[in-house]
């Protein structure tokens, strides 16, 4: 199975819950630039309190303090790793080639999950986290839109990406994820 593997989709497709699931199982480490965020904000630290007013809004931390974070914890790591959610605009996706090449690494699949904006829409209202009300959801997505799907076309070229239909139960999801992974 492939073991260096990225997460893209829009909010509320369902990357974090997959993700979670998947690593468990295959023993990867999981890398959530959202829940890493959230564990700062709720700390308190310098980098939580720069990082909360701008998730409150729906937009993108800054992508030097973000990559700060997988850059530590990828330098600490051996063997598999997920990245849920990062990279999230181009920019980002180059910091993350130059640090792999500098590890040696490479990234091995990337998996978009895709689903209609009702049916995100949806879970997110049903989910109910601060950053999870119409209006920022909208702007969440708005942001999706104009700075992380360039990402697909940027993956696809490099003949990484995958696409996985994020709709229907957590379970059928996830055998279909695993079909993604073998080859
Ligand atoms: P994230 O934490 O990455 O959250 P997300 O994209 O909104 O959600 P995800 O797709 O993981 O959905 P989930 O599985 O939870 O980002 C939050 C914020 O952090 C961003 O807006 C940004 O401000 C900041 N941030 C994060 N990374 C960044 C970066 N790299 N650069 C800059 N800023 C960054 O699922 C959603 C809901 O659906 C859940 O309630 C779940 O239980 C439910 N669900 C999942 N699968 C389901 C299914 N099959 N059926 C029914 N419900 C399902």
């Amino acid at each position: 199975m492939k073991q260096r593997l990225l997460f893209l989709g829009p909010p509320g497709a369902g990357k974090g819950t997959q993700a979670q699931r998947l690593a468990a199982r295959e023993g990867l480490l999981h890398l959530s630039t959202g829940d890493l965020l959230r564990a700062e904000v709720q700390a308190g630290t310098p980098l939580g309190q720069e990082a909360e007013a701008v998730m409150a809004r729906g937009e993108l931390v800054s992508d030097a303090l973000v990559l700060a974070i997988v850059r530590s914890r990828l330098e600490q790591h051996q063997g598999g790793w997920l990245l849920d959610g990062f990279p999230r605009n181009l920019s980002q996706a180059g910091s993350l080639d130059g640090l792999l090449s500098s590890l040696h690494q490479q990234i091995e699949r990337v998996i978009l999950m895709e689903l209609d904006d009702s049916v995100l829409i949806q879970r997110l209202l049903a989910r109910g986290r601060a950053d999870d009300n119409a209006e920022v959801i909208a702007h969440r997505l708005q942001v999706y839109r104009e700075q992380t799907a360039p990402l697909i076309a940027h993956y696809e070229g490099r003949g990484l990406l995958r696409r996985l239909d994020g709709a229907g139960s957590i379970e059928a999801i996830e055998e279909r994820l695993a079909s993604l992974l073998v080859d």
